[in-house]
Parts: structure tokens; sequence; C-alpha cells
């Protein structure tokens, strides 16, 4: 068995996921860090760079210090030192077997021997909105039904032991009773949830079948002090 504390995101119920390439003010990551979210992810799908990730970690070590900070890594060349770990994409239904292996396969040949293999979680991942730059950039099927979402979750799951399960409606609400369908076939897997989450209701609807809500975007608009009020109380 596995501890809680080398595989903290176990014990996660709500994240926090920064786009590196958005502007943010300091006031919203203060605000962050003290809301009782479980830890940061940094990571987007455009225009991330080495520079603007460092630049936010950064900010990040200063404004948040005590909350655990991940990198989702999208691009190879702008991995950062100075996080708590790194979670890797692996796109399970993605239109090129790049975006499930042959991008990793890639990164290793070219970092491999520096990679500290005991902070690196793998996700797999099920991108599910046809609109999101992840979907075009990896030519996901997005039209999954819930039976064969959940097909693709026991796949990752009892064939290939993947740890964390990541369901990814980016920019959208999802379907909550395909989210359901894949909770009850994971046995294994850890189940994430990223999409649209900006209030109270919607948190509860995922976090009912969800381990982990991840929220982004909502914490970009205008209101996004009582999403991050609102969404942290719907998990806690
Ligand atoms: C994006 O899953 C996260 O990678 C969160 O989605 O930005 O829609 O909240 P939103």
């Amino acid at each position: 068995m596995m501890s809680a504390l080398a595989h903290p995101w176990r014990a996660w119920r709500h994240v926090v996921k920064l786009d590196p390439a958005r502007n943010i003010c300091d006031d919203a990551l203060v605000a962050i860090a003290e809301s009782g979210t479980d830890a940061i992810f940094l990571g987007g799908t455009q225009d991330i760079t080495y520079e603007n990730t460092n630049a936010l970690l950064g900010r990040l070590h200063r404004l948040a210090p005590n909350l655990p900070l991940w990198q989702e890594i999208s691009l190879a060349d702008a991995v950062v030192d100075g996080v708590d770990g790194y979670a890797i994409p692996v796109v399970l239904n993605a239109g090129s077997p790049a975006w499930m292996i042959g991008a990793h396969a890639k990164a290793i040949e070219k970092y491999g021997s520096w990679i500290d293999w005991s902070k690196v979680l793998v996700e797999g991942y099920l991108v599910l909105n046809p609109q999101a730059a992840v979907a075009e950039l990896t030519a996901a099927d997005t039209s999954l039904t819930p039976r064969e979402a959940a097909s693709y979750a026991a796949a990752a799951d009892a064939l290939f032991s993947l740890p964390v399960l990541y369901l990814e409606y980016s920019g959208t609400f999802g379907d909550p009773d395909l989210v359901a369908e894949v909770a009850r076939t994971t046995r294994r897997s850890h189940l994430f949830y990223g999409g649209g989450i900006d209030s109270y209701e919607k948190a509860v609807a995922m976090a009912e079948h969800a381990d982990t809500l991840v929220i982004g975007n909502a914490l970009y608009a205008e209101n996004w002090r009582t999403v991050l009020r609102e969404t942290v109380r719907a998990v806690k």
C-alpha cells in the first residue's frame, strides 16, 4: 500500500489551475493561498514558455508559500525547477500517438537523465470539450458516450494502472452523467474533473462523483473571489 504522503493528490479535493500565459494579480494569488484550496497547478495549452512559467512560480513562492505547487507539463522546454511535482498528461483519446507517448519519449530522450521520477505523476486525460484548445491540439475524439468514456477509464485504470484519470472539459461544464459513469467504473485510479466550474452548485454536482475538482478559467473572471470561496465551500 502506498502512503498518502508519497501520493499527496489522493487527499486533494480542490485544485486551482493557473495559466502562466494569462495575467493574474497579486491579490488573487494571496486569496488563493488563503482559500482552503489543496494545491496549485501551473499549466495551459497555448503560449506556455519557460519564462512565463518561472515568473508565475516565483510570485507563488512569495505569495502562496504553503501550498503544494505542481507543474502540469504541456511543453518539455518549459519545465521549471522548484515545484513539488510534475503532472504529465497522457491523452487517452488523442487522434495521434504523439499525445499518448510520442512527445513523452522525445522529452525523455532529451532530458531523461535530469528527471526526478519520484516527483512525476501520470494523468490519463480524456479530453471532452471539442472547443477547447487542447482538443484541437491533440485532435481528440471528444464525442465519447458515457459508456465509451467509462471503457477508456477502465482501460486506463485496470490495464495501464494509471494513478490519475482526468476528465478534461476545459472551458465548459461537462456531463455529470458521464462523470458518474466513469466514477462507477474506476476502481483504483483517482478521478480529477476540470471544466466550467464557477459556482457552488456546479462544484457540488461534480464533487459528488469526482475525487478532485480543478478550477481554472473562472479564476480569471470578475467574480473570482466568489468562485474561489464557493467552490472551496462546496467540497469541504
Ligand atoms: C483546465 O481542467 C481545467 O485544464 C479547468 O477547467 O478552466 O474550465 O475551469 P476550466
